[in-house]
């Protein structure tokens, strides 16, 4: 056991600069609206909740494009403060749950756990792989690049300079990849990274796809998890109000195996759940998709353990 506490520090995320849809700002308030904290609380845990409402106020007044990357000052002025701030409260013998906004916030919450624990492994639940370079990126989104700066494929942006390389490839493994950019899936294979698509998920089923990961990434099962649960894993049916859905994804059920099969294990130390957009479709599609991200942290606490 990584974590002897039974604290819970709730880091919010408003931020959507990583990608070009408002509204995923708004997600974690509504988590935490929607009871997310007190859910916990009945849970067993100590929760204490940061909604760092004041990230708008990092924005520089000038932004251009620099290497193909939109927003990039105020996307890494952002992830900076977030990332000391998880650091601190990781090394504070606390759970991290961080309430995105945009997967770009991996950046801080990737950089600060594994400050904490250097021998974490990373399991990425999306339909997106999230790994693309300066130079790859067609999107010019930061979200969907923050594992390149992670892993330290990505070293030539100035502004990134400050993201240490943390992340081994051989301690990533993804699920429910649907939707992954050509040169994505070149960096795959060419890092030998243990990547699930949903083809894998039929094939198998979850159970053997969450073992196979673990297998690769945590083969003696005695290494901290980082999961990073990106809410368009999840098939739109099941939540529908984020900025990328695709169709074919995860079940309501399979989306939460991954959450209790790793609580199981005793080794979660940190849990994102990213890229909640309030603003997106109907009222009934925000409820919905707040409700399953809510329910997804939840499990990650040990909910659904007998
Ligand atoms: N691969 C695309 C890009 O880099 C899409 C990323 N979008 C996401 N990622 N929602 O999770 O822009
Ligand atoms: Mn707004
Ligand atoms: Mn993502
Ligand atoms: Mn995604």
């Amino acid at each position: 056991k990584f974590i002897t506490s039974k604290d819970i520090s709730i880091v919010g995320a408003p931020f959507s600069g990583g990608q070009p849809q408002g509204g995923v700002e708004h997600g974690p308030l509504r988590l935490v609206e929607f009871g997310l904290n007190k859910q916990l609380e009945e849970l067993g845990y100590k929760v204490d909740y940061e909604a760092n409402h004041d990230l708008e106020s990092l924005k520089p007044a000038h932004d251009p494009v620099f290497q193909n990357l939109k927003n990039p000052k105020f996307v890494s002025a952002v992830t900076k403060k977030l990332a000391g701030q998880i650091e601190e409260r990781a090394k504070q013998n606390k759970f991290v749950l961080t309430l995105g906004g945009d997967h770009s916030v991996a950046l801080a919450t990737v950089s600060g756990i594994f400050a904490a624990y250097p021998d974490a492994c990373l399991i990425w639940v999306d339909a997106h792989a999230d790994i693309n370079t300066p130079e790859a990126t067609e999107s010019g989104n930061i979200h969907g690049c923050p594992l390149s700066f992670l892993t330290g494929l990505s070293t030539s942006h100035p502004d990134f300079a400050w993201v240490k390389p943390v992340l081994k490839t051989g301690r990533l493994a993804y699920i429910g990849l649907r939707d992954v950019d050509d040169e994505e899936k070149k960096i795959l294979k060419d890092n030998n990274i243990k990547a699930l698509s949903m083809h894998h998920v039929d094939k198998w089923g979850i159970g053997k796809c969450v073992d196979i990961c673990l297998d690769h990434i945590n083969p003696n099962r005695d290494l901290p998890i980082h999961l990073s649960f990106d809410v368009d894993a999840l098939d739109p049916s099941v939540a529908p109000s984020t900025g990328t859905p695709v169709r074919g994804g995860l079940s309501f059920r399979e989306g939460h195996y991954i959450c209790e099969s790793l609580a199981e294990t005793g080794l979660l130390v940190a849990v994102d759940i990213m890229e909640v957009n309030p603003a997106l479709e109907s009222e009934e599609s925000v409820f919905s998709t707040v409700q399953v991200g809510c329910s997804l942290a939840r499990c990650c606490f040990g909910e659904s353990l007998l």
